[in-house]
C-alpha cells in the first residue's frame, strides 16, 4: 500500500509542487484548497502521469466544523495519514501598521495560523494511534525576522514557527515529527495575492535575482520527509542565493 500525505493548499505554488513530488515518489495524495478546478486538474495531472490515486478535498482552513468534518469523513482507505503539509497561507497587503486593513490582518491570522491549528488537530488522532507521522509546517524568512510593511504577516509567521516548536515537544511522547520550513522569496501566485491582483507589480518583486522555485520547495519538503524514522528535521530555512534573511535581498541593477 502506498503511503498518504495530506496538502493543504495544493491549487498553486509550493502545493501544487509537493503534490506533484510526492506522487512521483509513490505517494498517494489528498490534495485541499478552495479551488476545486485546479484541484481537479492537478488530479488528472498526477494520475496520468504518475499513476498513484488522488482525493481532492474543497476546503477552506479558516473553517473549523468544515476541517475537522472532512478529515473525520475521510473513506478508511485515505485514513492512514503518513505526512501533513500545512501550507495553505498567504499574506494580503503590504502596508504600514497604522494603514493596513484589518480584513486582510483577519484573513492572514484566520488562515495561516487558525487553520493550520484546526488542520493538525483533525489530522493527529489519525497519527496517534499508530505512534507515526510527520506534520510539516510551511513558515517563512518572516517567521525569523519582521520588516517594514510586513507587521501581521510576519507575526503570523512567528506564530508557525512557535507552534512548530510547541507541537514538536508535545508531540515527542507519540513519535511524531514534526518540521518547520521557512522559505524566502519564491515565486510562486504569492505576490499575486499579496499585492491584490496587480500582475506588473506582482512581477517587479522577483525582478533582478533568481527567486526560489516551487519546485526547489517541494523537493526540500520531500527530502525532509523521506528520512528514517529516527531521522527528524526540526527546522529549516531556505532562501535563494541573492537572499540572506527577511530584509537582505540583493538585486542586480536593472
Ligand atoms: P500561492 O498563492 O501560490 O499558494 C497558496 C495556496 O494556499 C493556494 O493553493 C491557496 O488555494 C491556498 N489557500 C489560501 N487560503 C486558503 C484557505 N483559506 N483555505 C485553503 N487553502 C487556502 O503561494 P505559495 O505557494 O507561495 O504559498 C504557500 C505557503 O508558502 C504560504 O503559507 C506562504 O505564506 C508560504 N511562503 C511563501 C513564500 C513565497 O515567497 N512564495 C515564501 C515563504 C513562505 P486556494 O486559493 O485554492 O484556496
Ligand atoms: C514570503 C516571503 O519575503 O514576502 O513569506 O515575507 S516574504
Amino acid at each position: 500500500m502506498n503511503k498518504i500525505v495530506c496538502i493543504t493548499g495544493a491549487s498553486s505554488g509550493f502545493g501544487e509542487a509537493c503534490a506533484l513530488k510526492f506522487s512521483s515518489q509513490g505517494y498517494d495524495v489528498i490534495i485541499t484548497g478552495r479551488r476545486s478546478e485546479r484541484l481537479e486538474s492537478l488530479k488528472k495531472r498526477i494520475e496520468e502521469k504518475n499513476k498513484t490515486k488522488v482525493l481532492v478535498l474543497i476546503l477552506d482552513v479558516r473553517k473549523k466544523s468544515a476541517v475537522f468534518q472532512a478529515i473525520e469523513s475521510l473513506p478508511p482507505e485515505w485514513r492512514n495519514i503518513e505526512v501533513l503539509v500545512n501550507n495553505a497561507g498567504l499574506a494580503l497587503g503590504r502596508d504600514n501598521f497604522d494603514e493596513a486593513s484589518l480584513e486582510d490582518w483577519d484573513i492572514m491570522i484566520d488562515t495561516n495560523v487558525k487553520g493550520l491549528l484546526y488542520m493538525s488537530r483533525a489530522v493527529l488522532p489519525l497519527m496517534l494511534p499508530q505512534n507515526r507521522g510527520h506534520i510539516i509546517n510551511i513558515g517563512s524568512t518572516a517567521a525569523k525576522e519582521v520588516y517594514q510593511k510586513g507587521n501581521v504577516y510576519c507575526a503570523t509567521k512567528h506564530a508557525v514557527d512557535a507552534i512548530s516548536q510547541a507541537m514538536r515537544i508535545d508531540l515527542l511522547p507519540h513519535k511524531i515529527k514534526v518540521t518547520a520550513i521557512h522559505p524566502g522569496a519564491a515565486e510562486t501566485e504569492f505576490s499575486l495575492v499579496r499585492l491584490k491582483h496587480n500582475e506588473k507589480e506582482a512581477k517587479k518583486v522577483y525582478e533582478g535575482f533568481i527567486p526560489l522555485s516551487a519546485n526547489d520547495i517541494a523537493d526540500i519538503v520531500f527530502f525532509t520527509a523521506s528520512l528514517p524514522p529516527h531521522v527528524c528535521i526540526n527546522e529549516l530555512e531556505v532562501t535563494c542565493l541573492a537572499q540572506a534573511n527577511a530584509f537582505y535581498l540583493f538585486k542586480d541593477p536593472a
